[in-house]
């Protein structure tokens, strides 16, 4: 009688405790349990704003008050957010050896927070601002607080209308040394795990690619369905706050009293 075939879980939890250089790619879902909104699904972004406008560079240039009147709140959330059991469980996968880095399309900052030490932010990180027109830096903070009274907010030094977050809008190139160091990884990571994200925006959705055809495992995890799916070894249905953590637990082989999915 055949056994039967592994839960995915537990199909996942064998290949990250065999990888060596396992590489984590996330989206904006892993830190859907920290309070921040994605951007596409259910109550997503930008089904309630138009991405284009409000965050491509040709947007911003024409009306720089656009996205700052729409960032107020995201911005507040983004304040109160702190690194939930998804992205501490990525810290831990990373400090016992068996992921090498994170991935990262989100500009939250929480990996970091949560004790990653590898990481490669490919859309930047949201903490600062940089005047377009003279190149001055402030810290996002500070500008988000003169919006009541300043919407564009205007930059110190040369009074230019054009304070940018230091995060990649549509139209705008990625870092880099960021996209090159993030092929790097995908292209010799021994196994992918990929967390919360849509595969929508390129060219980050393009990096998964690197590994699939290398033949590296791949584990998704993602409440909804992606255009992955039928590529990953292992498709765990849910969200990564608590797979995450469970998935932990059977990788260090500490009881098993994660859910079987
Ligand atoms: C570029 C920054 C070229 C802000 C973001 C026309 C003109 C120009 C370019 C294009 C164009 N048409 C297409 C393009 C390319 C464009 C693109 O890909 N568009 C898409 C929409 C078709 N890309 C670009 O413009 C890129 N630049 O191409 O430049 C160039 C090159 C050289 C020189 C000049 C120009 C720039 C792309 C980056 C845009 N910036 N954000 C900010 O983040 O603060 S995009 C935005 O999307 C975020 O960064 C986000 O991270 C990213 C990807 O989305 P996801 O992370 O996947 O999030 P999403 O909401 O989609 O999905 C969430 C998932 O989580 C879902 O699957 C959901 O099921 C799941 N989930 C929900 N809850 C949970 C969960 N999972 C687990 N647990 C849960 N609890
Ligand atoms: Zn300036």
């Amino acid at each position: 009688m055949r056994a039967a075939p592994d839960p995915p879980l537990a199909q996942a939890a064998g290949l990250l405790a065999r990888s060596r250089r396992g590489l984590a790619f996330t989206g904006a879902g892993v830190s859907a349990e920290s309070g921040i909104s994605t951007f596409r699904g259910e109550g997503g972004l930008w089904s309630k704003y138009d991405p284009v406008q409000t965050a491509s560079l040709a947007g911003f240039l024409a009306d720089p008050a656009v996205y700052w009147r729409v960032s107020q709140d995201r911005w507040q959330t983004y304040r109160r957010a702190e690194p939930n059991p998804a992205h501490l469980a990525l810290a831990g996968l990373e400090a016992t050896g068996h992921l090498t880095a994170v991935v990262t399309q989100n500009t939250d900052g929480l990996h970091r927070r949560a004790g990653s030490r590898h990481i490669v932010e490919l859309h930047g990180e949201g903490g600062r601002v940089r005047c377009l027109d003279c190149g001055a830096e402030e810290p996002r903070a500070e500008v988000q607080a003169r919006l009541s009274t300043e919407l564009p907010p205007l930059c110190r030094r040369c009074d230019g209308r054009h304070l940018k977050p230091t995060v990649v809008f549509f139209g705008e190139g990625l870092p880099a040394a960021a996209l090159s160091a993030a092929i790097e990884l995908a292209s010799s990571c021994d196994l992918l795990l990929i967390v919360g994200t849509s595969l929508t925006v390129s060219p980050a959705a393009t990096l998964p690619a690197l590994a699939v055809r290398r033949g590296v495992p791949v584990v998704m995890v993602n409440p909804e369905p992606t255009p992955l799916d039928s590529w990953a070894d292992a498709v765990l249905r849910g969200p990564a706050g608590t797979i995450l953590p469970a998935l932990t637990r059977l990788v260090r082989g500490r009881g098993d009293s994660s859910p079987v999915l």
